[in-house]
């Protein structure tokens, strides 16, 4: 239909822009980075969120030069950030997060693309990490996962996004070249209630000393209020993410965050 015969000449024409949401500390509330998350300013519709366009452009294969460009905006952003700050706020440098999709994983330019855009903005792999939801890698094969190994060698981090939805075994963890989990909004819903859920509890509490003793960090999502943030604080998760902290918005509201904090 419309918005799918439009796309291509949208990224042409550049429609889309992308908004930064912080990821924050826990320990010590400084900002740590931002999510990329993609927006298309429709000349008719107005501002279009990625639940609208991106299962359009997966099913037309758009999705590899439009994430291919969000990558390269993204990793452009965050050289930006770090020429403004000196390379570092009090916390050390600011890191990227950028959302990939399965379609993108498949894409045999992944980690030439990845190395490229790195390359040529002179940013260091380790200030990229790359979201990837569980759903996607259930039941990954070798081959699926080669490119992540690849990255990952090269130290870009990458993430488990959306975690505690997608059914995963968690002893298949092991065998995922991931470094984050980011838990699923829904965990932090129900810290809403005080007493939160005392099940729900011992599976944060699970996930979290699992992740650790893999040696893996863990971001939450979702967080919407001071006393969830402690709450998961003090279940020891180590970033957290939410309207609490700032929605999603342009570069330079992350440079405002950051600099309050510096
Ligand atoms: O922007 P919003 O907070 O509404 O994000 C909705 C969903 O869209 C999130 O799950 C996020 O992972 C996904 N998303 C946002 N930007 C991108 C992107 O650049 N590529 C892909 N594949 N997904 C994205
Ligand atoms: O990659 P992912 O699908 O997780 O993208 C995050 C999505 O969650 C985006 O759509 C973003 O706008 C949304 N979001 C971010 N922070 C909050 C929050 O604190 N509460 C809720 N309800 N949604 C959020
Ligand atoms: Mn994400
Ligand atoms: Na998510």
């Amino acid at each position: 239909h419309g918005l799918t015969t439009a796309l291509p000449a949208a990224l042409e024409r550049g429609e889309f822009f992308i908004e930064y949401q912080p990821l924050v500390h826990l320990g010590d509330g400084s900002v740590r980075g931002a999510e990329a998350l993609v927006r298309w300013l429709h000349p008719q519709h107005g501002v279009l969120g990625p639940d609208r366009f991106i299962p359009l452009a997966e099913r037309t294969g758009l999705i590899v030069p439009l994430g291919r460009w969000v990558l390269e905006q993204s990793v452009r952003q965050a050289r930006l950030w770090r020429e403004r700050y000196g390379g570092t706020t009090s916390a050390g440098p600011l890191r990227i997060n950028v959302n990939l999709s399965p379609c993108q994983l498949t894409h045999p330019g992944l980690v030439q693309d990845t190395v490229d855009i790195l390359e040529r903005t002179g940013v260091a792999p380790d200030a990229l990490c790359l979201e990837v939801t569980e759903s996607a890698l259930i039941g990954a094969d070798d081959d699926l996962l080669k490119p992540l190994r690849r990255l990952a060698e090269m130290g870009v981090d990458i993430a488990l996004d959306d975690f505690g939805t997608g059914y995963s075994n968690l002893a298949n963890l092991r065998r995922l070249p991931v470094s984050v989990l980011k838990l699923d909004r829904s965990f932090t819903q129900s810290m809403q209630r005080f007493p939160a859920d005392p099940v729900d509890l011992k599976i944060v509490e699970g996930i979290v000393s699992l992740a650790h003793s893999l040696d893996l960090t863990v971001t939450v999502e979702g967080v919407e209020t001071g006393a969830q943030a402690e709450q998961l604080r003090i279940l020891g998760c180590d970033t957290a993410q939410g309207w609490y902290y700032a929605r999603p918005g342009p570069p330079e509201r992350l440079h405002e965050l950051a600099l309050v904090d510096a």
